[in-house]
Parts: structure tokens; sequence; C-alpha cells
């Protein structure tokens, strides 16, 4: 992409209404645009990234083997009385009425329509296991929507369904779902950690939050430092494999970390004084497992082996992953702006041309654009005729990773610069080697 044909509207100034470090900075760097409270548009710059999350996830999800699907965003009430959450879930649902005065919503969340989608089609116990996700929009009418997409009232979810015959077989599901997104958010640079929770209006005694780190993080948490050392890495995980998935699901959640919701303070003492800490974090994503409550309700029962019904285990899985752009930021930035992992970023390097309109300098950026975009990456090129001071701006308020500065000077001596977004550190490097270097760093070598 070019930037003088991208549409990327840097604010100047920094917004008065924006709190918070990640909302300051989407604003600024042009990702989002306000619609009205708690509504965003996505500008072209983070609704790339948004697509970006959104990858990560659906891969990670099909890797623990669960399928891709898709609901509507407008439902009809009926479900939801069936479950008795049409009353229950209140003010935060938004309700709608057709032109036929039809109740319907703005779905906030899915456990009833996935449930009827089941009973209509699942009947024996030889269909199951069965998990389904989806990555669509929600509503909430949030009291105090703040923060940018941190705590919107539309935003953009994954959430994941289980229907199994046991609560055994449930709760591997559960610990599958545990395992894929500490996978899921290691890939987008995070480390959220998975906390003990309070279950709210899905249900259920079950449930984990996944927190971030964060000052700004809306939710007080309790924890043994120990649970910071923990990564998952890059080790092999058989999904389907009881056993391993448990052992993930201990190791990630017996040492002491829970929200303010369920914290126990004579738990937390017995863990050495030196190790307990009181935070922020951010909440990025949550596991339920509920039992029977909405099978029950909604009368989603199958044949068992032995030929009797019984009603289906179940539990639900979410991901944040609009809020997940604010997480991210508010996790990596400086004063300057926004620091991409590459895992997520928008493009994978910058282009600083020093002398627009100078031959051998258009020409050399020409020639690494075409090259970057051979290896299959992305580059964002400011070809703009602006000082080299507003392009350095730029590109550092928006946080690509890497940035390549080619200038008249430098190519008398044959070299480019590249200079690592995070760091700050610079090398001239002959513009071949900057390439074999971007691409090694991207696993295109
Ligand atoms: N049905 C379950 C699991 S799919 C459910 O709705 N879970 S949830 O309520 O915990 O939401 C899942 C995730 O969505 C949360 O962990 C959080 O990261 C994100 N989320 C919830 N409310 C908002 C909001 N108002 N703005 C942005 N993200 C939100």
């Amino acid at each position: 992409m070019r930037m003088t044909r991208y549409f990327l509207p840097v604010l100047k100034e920094t917004p008065s209404e924006a709190q918070i470090v990640s909302h300051r900075l989407m604003l600024r760097a042009g990702m989002i645009k306000q619609s009205s409270a708690g509504i965003y548009s996505w500008l072209p710059l983070g609704y790339k990234v948004l697509k970006n999350i959104e990858y990560i996830v659906h891969e990670e999800q099909a890797r623990a083997g669960h399928m891709a699907m898709l609901m509507p965003t407008i439902q009809s009430a009926d479900l939801w009385r069936e479950s008795g959450r049409y009353d229950d879930y209140g003010e935060e649902m938004l309700r709608i009425k057709d032109r036929h005065d039809r109740d319907m919503l703005f779905t906030p969340t899915a456990e009833e329509l996935i449930t009827d989608i089941f009973r209509a089609h699942v009947s024996s116990y030889k269909d199951m296991p069965l998990t389904m996700y989806q990555i669509q929009w929600k509503f909430r009418d949030e009291r105090r929507p703040r923060f940018g997409v941190m705590r919107g009232r539309e935003f953009y979810m994954k959430d994941g369904y289980n229907f199994d015959l046991t609560k055994e077989d449930a709760m591997h599901a559960y610990n599958r779902h545990l395992v894929s997104y500490l996978r899921t958010y290691e890939r987008m640079g995070l480390q959220a950690i998975p906390m003990r929770a309070d279950s709210g209006p899905i249900g259920g005694d079950d449930t984990h939050e996944f927190l971030v780190l964060a000052e700004t993080g809306e939710s007080e948490v309790f924890y043994d430092s120990a649970v910071t050392d923990l990564t998952f890495g890059d080790r092999e995980i058989d999904y389907d494999d009881k056993a391993q998935c448990a052992g993930v699901m201990e190791e990630f959640t017996t040492k002491y970390a829970r929200t303010d919701e369920t914290h126990d303070e004579a738990l937390f003492n017995e863990v050495p004084e030196e190790r307990r800490k009181v935070a922020r974090g951010i909440e990025v994503g949550q596991i339920f497992y509920f039992g029977t409550k909405y099978s029950d309700a909604l009368g989603a029962t199958v044949q068992g082996p032995d030929g009797k019904p019984v009603a289906v285990h179940m539990g639900s899985h979410g991901i944040g992953v609009s809020r997940l752009l604010g997480a991210i930021i508010e996790a990596s930035h400086d004063d300057k702006g926004i620091i991409w992992p590459e895992g997520v970023t928008p493009f994978h390097v910058g282009i600083v041309n020093l002398k627009q309109g100078d031959d051998e300098a258009d020409a050399a950026c020409e020639s690494l654009y075409a090259q970057i975009e051979a290896l299959g990456l992305e580059p964002l090129y400011d070809d703009r005729n602006e000082r080299a001071g507003g392009k350095f701006a730029t590109m550092d308020l928006i946080g690509l990773p890497w940035r390549i500065t080619v200038g008249p000077r430098g190519l008398k001596n044959g070299v480019v610069e590249l200079t690592s977004r995070k760091t700050g550190e610079s090398e001239e490097l002959a513009p071949d080697a900057a390439i074999a270097k971007i691409a090694a760093i991207y696993g295109k070598a």
C-alpha cells in the first residue's frame, strides 16, 4: 500500500474524550471513528488489525478441532423466553420490534440459538462431541460504554459452544478451550492469565477469565506472581488427548489467580507474601461450563448409549476480538505511539523515502516494495512529499514493527536503514540484506 492512496486520517491533537492510552492511540492513528456512544466504524488500518486478530482466532480454533459457523445478529425473543433470559438479561439487552410487532433482539451472546440448532438436528450421542463457534458482532447496552473498543456497546466476539454427553467430556472441551486460548493470546504477543471468576448472566460454576495485566484494566485481580512465569510456548499438543489437556489446565490454573468477584483472602494468604500481587487486568476472554442449564430449559436431549434420553452438557467460550486491539495497545506502546507485535501488525514493513522525487531513492523504494510483496508480506510505503520528521512520526504512531528508511546519502554507500520499532535500534544494510532479514523475521526465508 502507498500512503498517498491510503485512507489514514491521523490526528495531530490528542482527542480529549479518550481517557486511556489505547483509545487515544486508536483515534490518533485513524483506526476507528466513534459513530455513537460505544459504537465505532472501523477505518482501514483498524479493520486490518481486527481481521488479523480474527484470523489467529480462527486458526487456533481449527487446530483444536472446533467448527466455524455464523448465526444472525438479530434474533427472535421467543427462544430467550424459553430459557428465561429474556427477562433476566435486563437493560443490557437491546430489544427491537419488527413491522409485525414481534419482539426481536440484537444478540448479546448465543447460547439459546445454538442450542436450538442442536436440538433440531442432533438426536443421538453418536453425533457428539460437537463444538461450534462463530466470530460475530454482539450488542450489549452497557451502562457506561468507555475506553473505546475496550467496553463497547457493539463489539466483535468469538463465541464457541460445546455439546457433550457427560460432564467429563464437557470438562475436556473446557480444557481444550483453555489450551487453545493460551496459544491464541501468545500469538498476539500477550500474556493472558486464566483466573477463577464469576459466571454472571451466562451461568454455571466452572468459569475462568483470561486477563492481561494492565494498569488501565477494569478488573481488580489477585494472584501468585509465579503465574506470570508460565508460558505455553511452541509445545506440541494433541487436543483429543484428555489427559494432556487436563495437564495444561492444571499447570495454568492451580496457583492462586482470581478476579475480585471470587477472591478469597484466607486462601490468598497461603501464598508466600513476596509472591502475593494485587493488580488490574483487562478481561480478553472467558470460558464456562454450565452443565445442562440450557439443554434442560430448551429440551436439548439426545438418545444415550442405553437408549434413554439424556440432557447434553454444555459450555460456552468467548474471546473479545475487538477488545483485544485495545488490550494489545495497552500492553505494547511508548510515548510515540503503538508498537504492534509481528503477529497482528497491519503492515509488515514501513518504507520511508527521505527524498521523494529523487530518481534513485524512488527507484530503490519501488524495488524494496516489490521484493517485500514478492515474499507474501505487505509493505506500507510513505511516498508523500513530506519532511522526514513527519514521516517518522506517522510510522511511529501507527506502530509497524519494522521500518526501512531510504535516502540518497545512504544509497551512495549502497545502504538503507532497518529500524526496529520496539527497540529503536537501526542497522545499515544493503537493500538485499534488509530484505533477507525481513524474510527471516516473518518466517519467509
Ligand atoms: N457466551 C459467553 C461465552 S461465548 C459470553 O458471552 N462470555 S462473556 O460475556 O465473557 O464475553 C466474552 C468476551 O467478550 C469477554 O471476555 C470480553 O473480552 C468480551 N466483551 C464482553 N463485553 C464486552 C464489551 N462491552 N466490549 C468489548 N468486549 C466485550
